[in-house]
């Protein structure tokens, strides 16, 4: 105790002079309960999950690549003391394909009936469909969309074995977002996207679960990424979404998450909203200048390693921290 009041002053001065990327601080467990507690999100880490992610090939459902990451991951999770729950299920493409799904669930803390839910995508996009045409049917490495929010949720994890929070945590690793139709041979009228969360959504891995409020990351880790308010979190989850820009932007962090409204997206936030009533923010790179909503790498193959900037990852996952353990 006596020594951690110095080194939360020392980092209070430093951060003055530096206010992105250093300000994170060491986690001191012998904080008493109304200090708070100054949290360090690590982005290299992150990074490295990222990487991993990507080196097995584009992790598209019924592929090798895929079934291999999936059991990789599951034992990722496992390994930072998770309670582990898995949910296999098969669930139909919008051009009537079969899929081979698997939601990966781990939860922290769990007879806390205060409990914060942290998800993102694990699969990856068959398609191409944003590039040039003859890339169209080439899988993307996905390492934005899908590996980042993995990435930083996978290091997030880490750290609860290390310094557990206070509040109960929960985890879903969703499966099948990311095959909606293509735009070249767009189907209309159905929910394609989002398989996982939507079965999840009506079978939750323990019934009647609930969660006082859920965070999506989408798309979480490329260079100069802008967060905006998307609508659908601003609709049912208003103080959150504030919650979370605040304290963003209290860190240093409001390059990246902009205090203004984007569109509303169909994401997987949506379902875990209508289907368990679990107000959620969704926290995804957002281009309101573009004609789709997203960045130019969107679903084409530039959505590989060289977009990922470890700064965008330091600044959703420090952000992230601050909330769960200072303010959830
Ligand atoms: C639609 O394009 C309808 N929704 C975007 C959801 C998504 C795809 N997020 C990442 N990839
Ligand atoms: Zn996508």
């Amino acid at each position: 105790m006596l020594k951690s009041i110095p080194l939360l002053l020392l980092c209070a001065l430093i951060s003055c002079g530096n206010r992105e990327g250093s300000r994170e601080t060491k986690t001191d467990n012998s904080s008493p309960a109304n200090t708070s507690v100054t949290t360090t999100f690590n982005a290299d880490s992150a990074y490295t999950y990222i990487e991993k992610q990507v080196s097995f090939g584009p992790r598209v459902p019924n592929s090798k690549a895929h079934k291999e990451y999936g059991n990789y991951l599951e034992s990722e999770l496992k390994s930072f003391g998770a309670k582990m729950y898995v949910q296999e299920m098969i669930v139909t493409a919008y051009n009537n394909t079969k899929l081979e799904a698997k939601n990966i669930i781990g939860s922290y803390n769990t007879d806390n009936p205060k409990r914060i839910l942290l998800f993102a995508h694990w699969d990856s996009r068959p398609y191409a469909d944003e590039d040039m045409p003859e890339n169209h049917f080439k899988p993307i490495d996905g390492a934005d969309d899908g590996g980042s929010g993995v990435g930083v949720l996978l290091e997030l994890a880490r750290q609860f074995q290390q310094n557990p929070p206070s509040v109960g945590i929960d985890i879903i690793f969703f499966d099948a977002e990311d095959y909606g139709s293509p735009s070249f041979n767009r189907v209309y009228g159905g929910d394609y996207w989002c398989l996982g969360s939507q079965f999840w959504a009506k079978n939750p891995h323990i019934s009647n679960y609930k969660a006082d409020y859920g965070i999506l990351l989408d798309m979480v880790g490329s260079k100069n990424a802008t967060f905006y308010k998307e609508g659908t979190s601003v609709r049912y989850a208003a103080p959150i979404v504030e919650k979370v820009w605040t304290t963003a932007r209290s860190l240093g962090y409001g390059k990246y998450f902009i205090n203004a409204p984007g569109g509303a997206i169909t994401d997987d936030h949506q379902y875990v909203i209508s289907g368990r009533n679990i107000p959620c923010i969704d926290i995804i790179n957002y281009d309101p200048e573009s004609n789709h909503g997203f960045a130019d790498y969107w679903h084409t193959h530039k959505d590989n390693m060289d977009i990922i900037d470890r700064s965008t990852l330091h600044a959703v996952g420090h952000t992230l921290m601050e909330v769960i353990y200072n303010n959830p």
